[in-house]
């Protein structure tokens, strides 16, 4: 599934939604929301914010669900987001809450670490305005060599099982950045948390959305993780299972 996607020649439009000559919408960045969970990120946030500035000419909202207790949700506002505060209670919880905040078509998730490339925006609207409910940023397409080694296998590993649990080849199920139609993320219920990348993936696939990897370069992290290998690793492992269980035989 994972190729680079085909050129439409179609550049995505800046304004909001316009149809085009078959009466298809065609997206731009105003119908686009970028959301994040943010957790102690001071040294990445003011980076992430002004690249979707940049890169959708301030057209594309931005959704943030803080926990944290430095000056992350300050910057956030600085920068126009609109912050959401929570406790936090893990990846998924804040970003199950941030998926489902926008109004607009298109919600784009990504990491407040400065590791995913927003200049892929463009394409991932492009893709959306072809036709794919979802899609999916593939770090490991091109090597993820600056993701740490154990992760990296980890993934690899999680693709290959979440593949052959679901009769389906995928490359990399617990990216961070991905568009989706709102549609797609409000007719699911989402049930986990550590795992909840993996399962946004899963479950759109299993019940025949159309679904499209795109490879994506994936950068050094800014700022401390916040997600344990081991014990994170365990939880991801443990949704793969769970949620193509449950699709199967749903
Ligand atoms: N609000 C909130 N955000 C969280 C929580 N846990 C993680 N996040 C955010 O979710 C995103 C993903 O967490 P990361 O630490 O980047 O986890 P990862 O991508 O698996 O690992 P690395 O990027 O390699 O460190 C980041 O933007 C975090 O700030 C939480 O409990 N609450
Ligand atoms: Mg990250």
């Amino acid at each position: 599934m994972s190729e680079a996607i085909e050129p439409s020649g179609v550049e995505p439009t800046i304004e909001s939604s316009e149809s085009d000559t078959d009466g298809n919408e065609e997206y731009g960045f105003g119908d686009l929301s970028v959301v994040m969970g943010t957790y102690n990120e001071e040294a990445a946030i003011g980076t992430v914010l002004a690249d979707i500035e940049r890169i959708t000419d301030g057209k594309a909202e931005v959704v943030c669900v803080d926990g944290s207790s430095d000056r992350t949700p300050e910057i956030a506002r600085e920068h126009g987001a609109r912050v959401i505060e929570q406790e936090p209670q893990g990846y998924g919880v804040a970003v199950r809450e941030a998926i489902l905040a926008p109004d607009r078509p298109i919600v784009v998730t990504t990491d407040c670490d400065d590791t995913y490339p927003m200049e892929q925006l463009p394409k991932f609207l492009e893709a959306i305005n072809a036709g794919y409910d979802v899609v999916s940023g593939d770090r490991l397409y091109h090597g993820a060599e600056t993701m740490p080694g154990f992760n990296r296998l980890g993934n690899r590993l999680f693709a290959l099982g979440a593949s052959v649990l679901m009769g389906e080849r995928v490359h990399d199920t617990t990216t961070g950045m991905r568009a989706y139609r709102r549609e797609v993320v409000e007719s699911i219920e989402w049930t986990e948390n550590t795992g909840l990348s993996a399962e946004l993936l899963i479950r759109p696939l299993m019940r025949g959305y159309d679904v499209r990897e795109h490879p994506i370069d994936y950068a050094e992290r800014l700022g401390e993780t916040k997600l344990d290998p081991i014990e994170g690793g365990a939880a991801i492992a443990k949704s793969i299972v769970k949620v193509c269980l449950e699709e199967r035989f749903r």
